[in-house]
């Protein structure tokens, strides 16, 4: 299973769960080499600082390096230093990487590696750096480096429930088995797993983590009160890595745990009840990071109970907060889930925009809007949120899912890196302008009329896919996807498949070239295989009602979610366009508003999300939308038994338990991709009476 915890009972591991990226073999090219690590005197190193020493202490002790004293840190191979200027050129401009405190810069010089920080947290990212890097570390050519991470704000969310709520369980859209974080109704007493998490996240670029669900329920919404020093011991596991928590917390807590009549943000008492929340809260947890809040969104309380819009409701919590330096993490996934669905005018796509552009510049410096990538809900293929363009004057985080909850549950081999990457370079304003990385790194072009200059970032949230589970993730290849997520907050820019690379070298250092070949061929296009035997063009929503899980085509279509595709007998697919449908397409930015309006020039992949066509409509690649379906929908299921067939042929160049895990994910994914295929073609079957061209059996 995994390393064996070190020698000096550091790093805090549970040795009978993976080590994921971590394993003890993936330091050994750093441990079995002299290091020292020199951090300023002059009092107790900061807790940071103490882990990139205890780090170093273990993997020395356990590889056979050893630790250089500070003093002597000219005969060391490796210097590990924070120093006031890590010499980069003096003056370097605020918001510039050298500039930035988490920044670390790497020389190789005359046979030494010297890695400089200005903090102890850039020092420690640096460490992890070196790691990734294993012998390159040491043996590539000289030169200088300094990297920076593209925004402060990198985060994790868990939607983790300390009670088990009856429907949605342990953890809400968590397949990985139970809480790291809470059993049965209480914060475990045992938080062993929640520092080894911290260790894994620092190691991958994370620095947030929100430990609870948005959906907050009255056990939960206790965190912030009566289990403030639960909460804070599960801050100190995370804070030894940098890592700052974050509690989900009910917008209606004055009322359910104040005893007040009103949540209204504008009523004095609960103005000053949150401040009296939030001074508790920090008093407990200096470091806290802040709230996060889902507000009149699927049954949650919020404001409009009290005529007040998002802007006052998020300014009130902001206000209290601020003193403290804290956040507020406001969500814009605020839509109409009880919509008739004969009502053809609402457009949920349209809704974030709708509810959030017209606030624009009305939110307080300490708040963050936090707006899904989609304007839907996490699909394998939606339009990107035009939200996200349309609050130059806001702070905003754009919100993705590591958890599968559209995309296979973690039964599914579904690598998500090139998904994620294409949707954070997504450039808005046309090839080359700005993307949706660069709004959430607080470059938007019209942002005060400056262009942005990264001062008013939001950064980047996902949902985490982690949860009690020995791999960590169910699908022992689903930690591929949130080592992902972390590498791409920190840069956008990365090369997803690259992403691949580093996570297979650190996971299985040392190993037989199959397990790389191996997994480049059932991951590298998984995402478009998942997508070919599901929803097809973009059309969303095919997926049971609830669980989200196998297919149900018009499982959604007469429901109040307002996810609708609108397949009758001549066609498919939902008329966002200003000309004829909802106007959704007038909510982007040129070019893209007229790209997505016109028949012409929409995107194939698209096609659904943004017209309805008949099935005879010819597809820009030459085909009419049906026999795409047909096709794609039996391709799907090929690649997937390709990918298994790869898998069988080098299942035991892997270690044995991860093998028989994957093995047994691979049989429901056949079974369950089987299902898709056949439940989708013989419904479009079904619905247009238009035979597949190549004759292939559709019920
Ligand atoms: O994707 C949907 C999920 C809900 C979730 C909601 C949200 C936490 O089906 O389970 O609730 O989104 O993002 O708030």
């Amino acid at each position: 299973m995994s390393s064996p915890a070190t020698a000096t009972g550091f790093p805090v591991v549970d040795p009978s769960v993976h080590a994921a990226w971590l394993p003890d073999a993936a330091l050994a090219p750093l441990g079995s080499r002299r290091v020292a690590v020199v951090v300023p005197d002059g009092g107790a190193p900061d807790v940071v600082a103490q882990t990139v020493r205890d780090e170093v202490a273990a993997a020395t002790a356990a590889h056979g390096g050893a630790v250089v004293d500070p003093q002597q840190a000219g005969t060391a191979d490796v210097v590990l230093a924070v120093r006031a200027s890590t010499g980069a050129p003096a003056g370097a401009p605020a918001g510039s990487a050298a500039a930035d405190p988490e920044a670390f810069t790497l020389t190789r010089a005359l046979g030494m590696v010297t890695v400089t920080a200005t903090t102890s947290h850039g020092l420690l990212h640096g460490l992890f750096h070196l790691v990734r890097l294993g012998e390159h570390a040491f043996t590539d050519p000289d030169g200088t480096w300094t990297h920076a991470p593209t925004t402060a704000l990198r985060m994790l969310d868990h939607w983790d429930n300390v009670a088990v709520h009856p429907v949605m369980g342990q953890v809400e859209r968590g397949y990985s088995g139970g809480s790291i974080f809470y059993d049965d109704g209480q914060v475990r007493a045992d938080l062993t797993r929640v520092a080894q998490y911290s260790r894994l996240l620092a190691a991958s670029g994370i620095n947030r983590v929100a430990i609870n669900n948005v959906n907050v329920g009255p056990r939960e919404s206790l965190l912030l009160t009566d289990d403030l020093d639960e909460v804070a011991r599960i801050a100190a596991a995370f804070r030894p890595y940098g890592i700052r928590t974050h509690l989900s917390v009910s917008w209606a807590s004055p009322v359910r745990l104040g005893g007040l009549t009103t949540s209204d943000p504008l009523d004095e008492d609960v103005r000053a009840w949150w401040r009296a929340a939030a001074d508790r809260v920090w008093a407990t947890i200096p470091d806290f990071g802040g709230f996060v809040v889902k507000a009149d969104s699927e049954g949650q309380p919020g404001p409009f109970a009290y005529g007040r819009s998002h802007a006052d409701g998020a300014n009130m919590l902001a206000a209290a907060v601020a003193p403290h330096g804290g956040l507020v993490h406001w969500r814009a996934f605020v839509y109409d889930h009880t919509q008739d669905w004969r009502d053809r005018k609402t457009d949920r796509a349209r809704a974030a925009y709708d509810h959030f552009a017209p606030h624009d510049g009305e939110f307080a410096d300490n708040v963050i809007v936090q707006i899904k990538h989609g304007p839907l809900d996490f699909q394998v293929r939606e339009a990107v949120s035009p939200a996200i363009a349309a609050l130059p004057r806001t702070r905003l985080a754009a919100e993705f899912q590591v958890t599968t909850e559209y995309l296979g549950h973690q039964k599914h081999a579904v690598y998500l890196g090139r998904m994620w990457s294409e949707l954070l370079r997504f450039p808005y304003w046309g090839e080359g302008s700005a993307t949706m990385a660069d709004v959430a790194a607080g470059r938007h072009p019209e942002s005060d009329g400056t262009g942005g200059d990264g001062t008013r970032a939001g950064g980047f949230a996902a949902v985490s896919n982690v949860g009690d589970d020995v791999f960590w993730t169910g699908h022992p290849f689903a930690q591929a996807n949130l080592y992902a997520w972390g590498r791409l907050t920190w840069d956008p820019t990365l090369d997803p498949i690259g992403i691949l690379d580093e996570w297979v070298s650190l996971t299985f250092p040392g190993a037989d070239p199959r397990v790389r070949e191996t997994v480049h061929a059932v991951l590298d296009e998984s995402w478009e295989t998942y997508e070919r035997y599901t929803a097809p063009l973009g059309v969303c929503f095919m997926v049971k009602p609830h669980t989200h899980y196998g297919p149900d085509p018009d499982g959604y279509e007469y429901s109040p979610w307002g996810t609708y595709h609108f397949a009758d007998r001549d066609g498919v697919g939902v008329d966002r366009t200003r000309a004829t449908g909802t106007g959704f397409t007038g909510q982007y930015p040129a070019p893209w508003r007229d790209v997505y309006e016109s028949l012409e020039t929409v995107p194939d992949e698209l096609l659904l999300f943004f017209h309805h066509v008949p099935y005879g409509h010819v597809l820009r690649s030459g085909k009419t939308v049906i026999q795409h379906v047909y096709d794609t929908h039996f391709e799907g299921l090929e690649r997937v038994h390709a990918a298994v067939e790869a898998w069988q042929a080098a299942a035991d160049a892997f270690p044995p338990d991860v093998a028989e895990r994957v093995t047994e994910r691979f049989a429901e994914q056949v079974r369950s991709a089987t299902d898709w295929r056949d439940v989708v073609n013989t419904y479009f079957f079904r619905k247009s009476g238009i035979p597949d061209a190549a004759g292939r059996t559709i019920y």
